[in-house]
């Protein structure tokens, strides 16, 4: 256009030069106006008010922001027992031995590439971290009847599987414990579930109400979704026994209830990556169907490397097929493919027996420290002569002490001596160590003999 008016302007009539500057003009005018709305628009610099001025700030996460208050306090005495991660005797963040010796055999592997993973993620680390699950022997994998995605660790796997759920299972109702880990209802909500509970704890013993279980999952419409704590519950540390698991199964078998399992602390419970997995290997064994979502973040220490696996048990090996291809669709548009590094390092230590037999030594030894924690905070309250039944540190398993201290007892705490906790009262053992149990039972002491 522009080129047109300059070409005609020099060998046209003085009226058609006229109309060419009127032209010229006008465009220039209705440049400006369209420039002038740009600026007035809701999204632009020049306006004053943001189109997110009515948002409302948001509560820090009730687990996360544990982590968030300890940073900001500037006491030298503060102990952070919020967060599930593992700390040393000397309060540090571990890196596995096996985990620094792979990452080191993955550095030095020249023709390693940084390609994108296929959809589905690492195919060698999915197969192994079936067979850690499910056992080297398991029939359902013999059978080629196990799809394995690789998801953003547990919260991922869940995320995936319950959307996955959503889209294709008959039932959208799922169960979850009563208590449990905070982010469950949200994950599943956000996937497209309706979330429900299931009585699971009796505040009065400190330890399972089984009854109460059996009554729940028994009322449960048929075909709901059941999510099950493999080992060490959270936030109670209270496990069903083997024999009360088998009820459980025959229960939920015979009612056509769908169990999700949601495993983030395989050998953590009993320092055995077998024992714990069991009471999934004993639904897996009976022929039917479940759903199994794996964390490696507390058991291999991969907490930012965000490494785990969901893991579909069908009836036959064509179903299995045909589950992978849609979970495909659910994992494209959410994030494409997984991460590849933190696969790459759990695929060198599960697929080399050394390097496998001295992850499970470091990994019994974290287990081992945080039970040895269990009888130092309960001998420590024991002296102190402190009133109440403490017996429950040492029976509840895995990361986590439920106390039983309520919301009160527990900001007196973080006042008065900086000790930080999830305000239900769960205090993470494995943030403890033999230099700050006295410390901690102090506070509890405090709290226990007081009222606040
Ligand atoms: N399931 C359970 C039962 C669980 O406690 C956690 C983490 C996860 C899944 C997810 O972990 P991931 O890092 O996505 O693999 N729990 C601890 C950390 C957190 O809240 O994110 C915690 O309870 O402290």
């Amino acid at each position: 256009m522009t080129t047109e008016f300059s070409s005609s302007s020099s060998s046209s009539s003085p009226s058609d030069r006229r109309i060419g500057a009127l032209l010229r003009h006008l465009t220039a005018g209705s440049d400006s106006d369209n420039l002038s709305s740009v600026y007035a628009s809701p999204t632009s610099g020049a306006t004053g008010g943001s189109v997110f001025a009515h948002l409302v700030q948001a509560p820090e996460d009730p687990i996360l922001g544990v982590t968030v208050a300890y940073n900001k306090d500037p006491s030298p005495v503060k102990l952070n027992l919020g967060v599930g991660a593992y700390r040393t005797e000397e309060g540090k963040p571990l890196v596995l031995n096996v985990v620094r010796k792979a990452e080191q055999q993955l550095i030095n592997d020249r023709t390693r590439i940084k390609e994108y993973l296929p959809i589905v993620g690492l195919v060698e680390f999915n197969k192994l971290s079936a067979k850690l699950i499910l056992g080297a022997d398991s029939p359902a994998i013999r059978e080629n009847r196990v799809t394995t995605v690789e998801c953003l660790s547990g919260t991922g796997s869940l995320r995936v599987g319950g959307e996955f759920l959503a889209k294709h299972y008959h039932q959208k109702t799922i169960y979850i414990t009563q208590p449990t880990w905070g982010n469950h209802p949200k994950i599943f909500t956000l996937a497209g579930l309706t979330v429900k509970t299931y009585r699971y704890y009796d505040p009065s013993t400190r330890g399972l109400n089984f009854q109460g279980l059996l009554e729940d999952l028994g009322a449960a419409p048929p075909g709901s979704i059941v999510l099950l704590h493999a080992c060490a519950h959270n936030p109670t540390g209270v496990d069903p026994t083997i024999q009360q698991w088998e009820q459980i199964r025959q229960l939920m078998r015979s009612k056509g209830l769908m169990p999700f399992f949601d495993s983030a602390y395989q050998g953590f419970a009993s320092g055995s990556l077998d024992t714990d997995a069991k009471p999934i290997r004993m639904f897996v064994a009976d022929g039917g169907e479940c759903l199994v979502a794996q964390s490696y973040a507390k058991n291999m220490g991969l907490y930012g490397e965000r490494v785990g696996a969901l893991s579909i048990v069908c009836k036959s090996s064509d179903v299995a097929g045909r589950v992978e291809s849609q979970l495909k669709l659910v994992i494209r548009p959410m994030y494409s493919s997984p991460p590849i590094h933190g696969a790459s390092i759990v695929a060198v230590i599960l697929r080399d027996r050394n390097l496998f037999n001295e992850w499970t030594l470091e990994l019994k030894a974290m287990a081992d420290r945080i039970i040895s924690m269990r009888k130092q905070l309960f001998e420590a309250l024991r002296t102190r002569g402190t009133p109440g039944d403490w017996s429950h540190i040492i029976k509840q398993i895995g990361m986590f002490t439920f106390t039983g201290l309520n919301p009160a007892q527990v900001s007196y705490m973080t006042k008065e001596y900086h000790i930080y906790m999830t305000s239900d009262g769960r205090i993470s053992m494995a943030g403890l160590s033999s230099k700050t149990v006295p410390h901690l039972a102090d506070a509890i002491h405090a709290v226990a003999t007081k009222t606040v």
